[in-house]
């Protein structure tokens, strides 16, 4: 992830936050979301978690164009309490968490050009607000996400970002869920991701292994391309479970002589639901 400085940019609140500015956005730029839109509708159905396409029909996100986010946030706060906010792009770990913690979350305003279609540095307004946004919908993960935010501002004073960093990777960005007879995409890098949708999914490469909380958060990732290790959580109840009542304190201090598990590595205490092949060679992924 590209580095942030401290200071909010030109132009941006001392949350970081700016105008979206919806009316601004040209025929293209809805263009290109529609296109994105469709490409992800069309696929996902029977293969992401059914939450999540209840998530698009409650916020009304199946209506043409980009999202203008007041609309969205207003829909949003009926649901679970939280609005969508636009910020200029990565910010600071902490703006980030108290954000969270406040049940507001912070998208890119912009939408990836026609070259970027497959591979983008940041993450633009598609996988922002598609790949994150409709779960929030959804009561037990917006507890979730407020959660995490509230445990990342408590990580903060324990230096253990590192570690809390990985149980979002593993979980809201790239988690997948077990479901009746077989395992569902959530996490939003995934879901906004034509390419990783198939791949987290159906490729033999990876491995899946089932949530554990202390060997994810050993666990490191890579941020510039396909997962080598996708972690299964049973529901959004039981993940909330986990993490919501834990102070992650002792949980800190337990791992601190722990070494770190590199990203295709599987452990004897592992549930296996894929030993990966790790077939996959290294290329620029899809976002
Ligand atoms: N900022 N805008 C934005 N979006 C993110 O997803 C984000 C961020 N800052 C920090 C961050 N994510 C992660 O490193 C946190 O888990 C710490
Ligand atoms: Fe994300």
């Amino acid at each position: 992830m590209a580095q942030v400085t401290h200071n909010p940019p030109e132009g941006a609140a001392a949350d970081w936050t700016i105008p979206q500015d919806w009316y601004r956005y040209t025929p293209q730029e809805h263009a290109m979301w529609d296109h994105l839109f469709a490409r992800q509708a069309a696929m996902l159905p029977g293969r992401v978690v059914p939450e999540f396409m209840a998530g698009l029909d409650i916020l009304r996100m199946t209506r043409p164009g980009i999202p203008d986010f007041a609309e969205l946030s207003e829909r949003l706060m009926q649901a679970t309490g939280w609005q969508v906010v636009a910020v200029p792009g990565l910010v600071p770990d902490h703006v980030f968490f108290d954000h969270l913690a406040n049940r507001r979350f912070v998208a890119g305003r912009f939408i990836r050009t026609p070259e970027q279609i497959d591979y983008l540095e940041e993450p633009d307004i598609f996988h922002d607000v598609f790949g994150h946004v409709p779960l929030l919908a959804h009561p037990v993960f917006a507890d979730y996400m407020q959660a995490y935010g509230a445990g990342g501002l408590r990580a903060s004073g324990l230096g253990a970002i590192e570690r809390l960093a990985r149980l979002y990777w593993y979980t809201v960005e790239f988690g997948l869920i077990r479901h009746d007879d077989g395992l569902r995409l959530f996490g939003a890098g995934i879901v906004s991701s034509y390419g990783e949708s198939i791949f987290a999914l159906d490729d033999p490469s990876p491995n899946r292994l089932g949530f554990d909380l202390r060997r994810l958060m050993r666990t490191r990732y890579r941020i510039d391309d396909y997962q080598q290790t996708y972690f299964v959580i049973d529901s959004f109840e039981d993940l909330l479970r986990q993490t919501a009542e834990t102070d992650f304190a002792p949980i800190y201090a337990e791992l601190a002589d722990q070494a770190d598990l590199d990203t295709a590595t599987i452990v004897t205490e592992d549930r296996i639901y894929n030993r990966g092949t790790q077939a996959y060679a290294h290329a620029k992924a899809g976002t």
